[in-house]
């Protein structure tokens, strides 16, 4: 099509093309600016040579206009790379033809009808440092692509509503790369002169370039299989360098466990005859989707007893289920734009904690997940980066993989679930497999989905997407012996956000039983609502769990046939992500813990208790008088501890206290000291007063058997680390050589770490040598070299940004840590530059520990708002790390 080829309109490049190429103002981008693409792509075959200098990278796309016969501009996303040609239908076209700037190729007239684009690009993966596209880590080429990486690899409509379907060959030096991996099956491979070898895949599925990945290393596999439901049998492969391999075994059980798990609860089946996992020491985040090809940080795939603790274990086995769940989850079924990003991971983070539920205990994982939420969700939606669910806007899109997207995400997705029964949830699920399969869509297109295949009236439950900040819901309860009812009045309230000042009543299920004087649940039958009495068991059978739909900012909810005055259990399972305040009595919740069916409220009924002593006592250590703990409290935490009918790590979960973040949260003014302090006097006058109780369950709970991954085990080194940790408190020097007897004898890391751990708590002489022989021991070993080095560097013992600074000039901080001087945030400050200018993505997750800077008091303010400014001075800073720091300062 020569004609249309001559039509491109030429235009000047306006800079040339280079890794220095100047950052041209950020620009904010919005949901409700969202256009269809005006080309699709159909097929995409991309060809790598693999080079020691340069990598060339040859596309050759089939592109089609979304109105046939139509030709507007092409636009093409590209980022440091070098042009080397570009031809349309085989011609090449000249300089004039196109369009470069730093950031896009656009071809301003294409033709109108089907054409192919190829085009041949120059990169430099040696140089990337950014740790997105195509990179080097520890000698192999690795990809990450999600969210905008692949634009760093090579020309195209990067944004996940274009899905073709990719053939990829790969050509390298054979001794140097000798395993070339890609997406789908591999079809060809063979040998080429120079001691060249090539290989070529080919992915079936359509996908978003955001799931591309190649791999090319000196990597050897754990190979496995897995025989699908319908009797398919896919290979299985964990590549890791040769040294690692051991280390794969836990993965791949758990891999085994994810493929079979969703066949039994989604009934979905693995589409392909091969899964792959890689683990690569250097990876931004845990790891990557793509398909067939997972990528991950190995610290989410290597494990052995020795190295690994019981949390690693359990880290894994979520984050392979999470990462083979998006297998249906976002890669059948993709996103529309970026803005959709929690249709994809708040369901799959929803999907992997069902995972974990369903493989260990579900209460302690539900407990898990809602600390995590309350520690690092809540303060994100209260704080100056507060975004709804699905943003509206943003700089960076990097900056939006959040706790908010995700585990917020997750939360909504769970909603559902809530509503709807497991069995509805199951048809809605289904429904949206159904209708989107091979689709990029939005979260309306799940919520419909949940909606029709129920029936559903869902009122305005989309506001869980548009509305940021966490609601707070306020209830208070009467009994009326006469009419023998039982009231609950909600009214709720959603605090402002940045951007959104007034805010409407949310759709909230609240799940409520109530508790006879015994303990036991009541039967319950009906209840008066809007003006209605309204049946609870339809079915004849008694129910113990009511979800009151909750919807307006006041609404009352009055249960009949109530002939004491109960004790209420609200909000069983957090079964919304709200903050509650109930008039419960000290003595109801002493109550509840005792006695709740719902073991979720049971531990939370002991949180709400300690959080309100320990805002008292922060309050009293405030104005200088004397801290005092209940001794009703103290029994509670006796009672837990020695009650032999409860789950052990059920009772280690019961009996710690809520994190100083969490209570930080519930301040008007934070104050890491206070709070510090009081954390500590409960943990040590506890300690004193169960120290039997607390040396008698480090006693009974040893164990000279090899370590298993399993509940009962993983429970019984919980309990035992947590009391360990309490006694450690005292810094009593018996405790002392109780905990290095201990660490000495330990067989594996989970009881190892957490005896160092205890010692490590008091600064001091037995604190230096465990520390030091832990380090002589795994010095080669860098994941528990990370791991030793955490420990310090979030330890509270005074002066430590000191330590930290000497040990190894690592960036870790903590916000929390008493450091008056200033001197954290200016080493944060500087190590957040220079950072920048190597990987922008891990640099501005660092700065969000300024984000909330006006949350604490005038000094620590005035030295965060310091570094926070420092940062915007300076030169050449990143898109990402702009986004977070002048959002905190604004
Ligand atoms: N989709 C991945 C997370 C992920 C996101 C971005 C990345 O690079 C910037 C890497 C991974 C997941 O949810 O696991
Ligand atoms: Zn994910």
């Amino acid at each position: 099509d020569k004609q249309a080829i001559r039509r491109l309109i030429c235009s000047v490049a306006t800079q040339p093309i280079s890794t220095e190429a100047k950052m041209e103002a950020p620009k904010e981008i919005f949901l409700k600016d969202y256009k269809m693409p005006e080309y699709y792509f159909d097929k995409v075959d991309l060809n790598f040579s693999l080079g020691e200098e340069k990598t060339f990278v040859s596309s050759k796309i089939v592109v089609y206009p979304r109105i046939e016969g139509v030709s507007s501009p092409l636009v093409l996303d590209g980022h440091d790379l070098k042009l080397v040609t570009i031809k349309v239908n085989g011609e090449e076209l000249k300089k004039e033809d196109y369009n470069l700037d730093s950031r896009h190729l656009t071809l301003s007239s294409p033709p109108s009808g089907t054409f192919t684009l190829e085009i041949v690009t120059e990169i430099y993966p040696q140089k990337n440092t950014s740790l997105e596209g195509l990179y080097k880590s520890s000698g192999n080429f690795c990809t990450q692509c999600e969210a905008e990486g692949f634009r760093k690899i090579t020309f195209y409509q990067d944004r996940p509503d274009i899905m073709a379907k990719y053939s990829v060959r790969i050509e390298a030096d054979k001794s140097l790369y000798p395993v070339l991996l890609s997406n789908g099956n591999l079809i060809e491979q063979g040998e080429l002169e120079g001691g060249k070898h090539y290989v070529l895949w080919e992915d079936p599925f359509k996908k978003p370039c955001y799931l591309f990945a190649l791999v090319a290393g000196q990597l050897e596999s754990r190979d496995d299989k897995f025989v699908t439901r319908s009797g398919r049998e896919v290979a299985l492969r964990i590549w890791t360098p040769a040294q690692d391999l051991p280390k794969t075994v836990h993965a791949m059980y758990s891999l085994k466990a994810a493929m079979k798990w969703d066949e039994d609860v989604f009934g979905l089946e693995y589409d392909l005859d091969l899964f792959n996992i890689v683990a690569v020491p250097d990876f931004n985040m845990g790891a990557m989707e793509n398909k067939s090809l997972n990528i991950f940080n190995s610290k989410l795939v290597l494990a052995s007893p020795e190295t690994a603790s019981d949390a690693d274990y359990a880290a894994i086995l979520g984050v392979i289920g999470h990462e083979y769940f998006h297998n249906w989850t976002g890669n059948r079924v993709t996103c529309r734009d970026w803005f959709q990003l929690s249709l994809k991971e708040g369901l799959t983070v929803f999907r992997d904690q069902e995972f974990s539920s369903d493989m260990g205990s579900r209460p302690v994982k539900r407990i898990d997940d809602v600390s995590r939420l309350r520690n690092y969700q809540f303060p994100q939606d209260a704080g100056p980066m507060a975004h709804p669910v699905r943003p509206h806007s943003y700089i960076k899109m990097d900056n939006f993989y959040t706790v908010t997207v995700y585990e917020k995400g997750a939360e909504v997705v769970r909603m559902y679930k809530t509503l709807l029964g497991s069995q509805g949830f199951r048809k809605g699920m289904d429904l949206y497999f159904k209708r989107h399969d091979g689709q990029a869509v939005t979260c309306e297109e799940f919520f419909a989905a949940m909606r029709d295949a129920n029936e559903a009236n869902f009122h305005n439950f989309l506001l869980w997407y548009s509305q940021a900040g966490t609601p707070s819901v306020k209830v208070t309860s009467s009994f009326n012996a006469e009419a023998k009812t039982y009231s609950l009045k909600f009214s709720q309230e959603v605090p402002p956000t940045p951007g959104q000042q007034v805010k409407e009543p949310m759709f909230i299920p609240v799940a409520v039983g109530l508790l006879d004087s015994n303990g036991n649940d009541i039967p319950l039958t009906s209840l008066y609502h809007d003006g209605m009495l309204e049946s609870i068991s339809a079915s004849g059978q008694p129910v113990h769990t009511v979800v009151l739909q909750v919807k307006k900012k006041e609404e009352e909810f009055v249960f009949s046939n109530i002939s004491e005055r109960p004790i209420p259990s609200i909000l069983r399972g957090y079964s919304a992500p709200i903050r509650l305040e109930s008039d419960l009595t000290d003595s109801d919740l002493l109550f509840l813990l005792a006695h709740d069916s719902d073991e979720f409220n049971r531990w939370e009924a002991g949180q709400v208790l300690a959080r309100k002593i320990m805002l008292n006592l922060v309050a009293d250590f405030q104005q200088s008088k004397p801290l005092i703990l209940d001794a009703k409290f103290v029994d509670g935490i006796k009672s837990m501890l020695c009650d032999p009918s409860l789950d052990k790590e059920f009772i280690a979960k019961a009996i710690t206290l809520p994190g100083a973040g969490e209570i930080m949260d519930m301040m008007e003014v934070a104050d890491p000291d206070a709070v510090h302090a009081v954390r500590s006097f409960i943990r040590k006058h506890l300690a004193s007063e169960l120290k039997a109780e607390f040396l008698s369950t480090v006693e009974s709970n040893r164990s000279t058997e090899p370590y298993v991954f399993n509940h009962n085990n993983m429970s019984r080194r919980a309990l035992k680390n947590t009391a360990l940790a309490y006694l450690a408190s005292l810094d009593d020097p018996e405790i002392t050589s109780l905990a290095l007897h201990e660490y000495k004898s330990a067989t594996n890391m989970t009881e190892q770490f957490a005896a160092m751990a205890a010692i490590a708590q008091n600064p001091g002489k037995a604190r230096d040598d465990v520390l030091a022989d832990f380090y002589s021991k795994w010095e080669n070993d860098y994941l528990v070299v990370n791991k030793w080095f955490a420990l310090q560097a979030f330890s509270d013992i005074p002066g430590n940004v000191e330590n930290v600074k000497k040990l190894l000039n690592h960036p870790a901080f903590d916000m929390h840590n008493p450091n008056k001087d200033g001197s954290g945030y200016r080493f944060l400050g500087e190590i957040v530059v220079q950072l920048d200018k190597i990987n922008p993505q891990v640099a501005s997750r660092m700065v969000s520990a300024f984000s909330r800077w006006r949350r604490y008091d005038a000094t620590r303010q005035a030295a965060a708002k310091e570094q926070l400014e420092m940062i915007m001075a300076a030169n050449g800073l990143s898109e990402n790390v702009f986004e977070i720091a002048s959002k905190s300062l604004a």
